[in-house]
């Protein structure tokens, strides 16, 4: 359970980890208190530089249906979906927010791909965070802002599916064989007309 400090801000738990068939997840749903997330909520919103991204797909050129953006070491690119991605240099408020998510992930990043889903009609679908720079089993932690929104995990030969909301200010790391054995999204919720801000830090080889 989380506390109130002597600043009136929850202090986070170690967080639950949840063990599935082929993965590990943990969730630490007030990582950061509600006054210091929107707190870099904002300086999100208004000193990232955000693109929406395009990739070709049978010929034509479809939008993504989020804005995306890539800080990190000026030597680590990032290829997905057919697009490569040079980093911006970190800002202060992405180191801080490295810095305390390092101890609990019990890795150094290099890297954070963050994605802005304006309101419900943004989405990602089903995919996994297994390209080969990011190695064999990689540790993803993903920190959150802004409207809650559903993220759902499926076994790729079982079709099991976990679900989780990820809340303003919470951390979810993805561990161990995850990214071979389940795929995630994050669906279209129409009723949303808040936006979100998700970074993932990763480390890229
Ligand atoms: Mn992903």
């Amino acid at each position: 359970m989380s506390q109130l400090d002597m600043f009136g801000e929850e202090t986070p738990n170690n967080g639950d980890s949840t063990v599935l068939q082929n993965g590990e997840y943990i969730y630490i749903p007030n990582f950061l208190g509600t006054k210091t997330a929107d707190r870099y909520l904002e300086a999100f919103k208004n000193n990232i530089e955000w693109q929406q991204q395009s990739m070709n797909m049978y010929g034509k050129q479809v939008l993504f249906p989020r804005l995306t953006s890539w800080y990190g070491e000026n030597d680590k690119a990032y290829s997905f979906s057919g697009i490569t991605l040079n980093p911006h240099a970190w800002s202060e408020e992405l180191l801080q927010i490295k810095s305390l998510i390092e101890p609990i992930s019990e890795v150094e990043f290099n890297s954070v791909l963050l994605n802005r889903y304006r309101d419900g009609n943004d989405s990602i679908s089903w995919h996994t965070d297994a390209e080969k720079e990011l190695g064999r089993n990689p540790i993803i932690a993903s920190v959150n802002f802004g409207a809650e929104r559903k993220f759902q995990l499926k076994h790729n030969d079982t079709q099991e599916k976990h679900e989780i909301v990820l809340k303003h200010g919470s951390l979810l790391l993805m561990k161990g064989e995850l990214q071979h054995f389940w795929k995630h999204q994050v669906p279209k919720q129409k009723n949303i007309t808040k936006e979100r801000i998700n970074l993932t830090f990763r480390v890229i080889k």
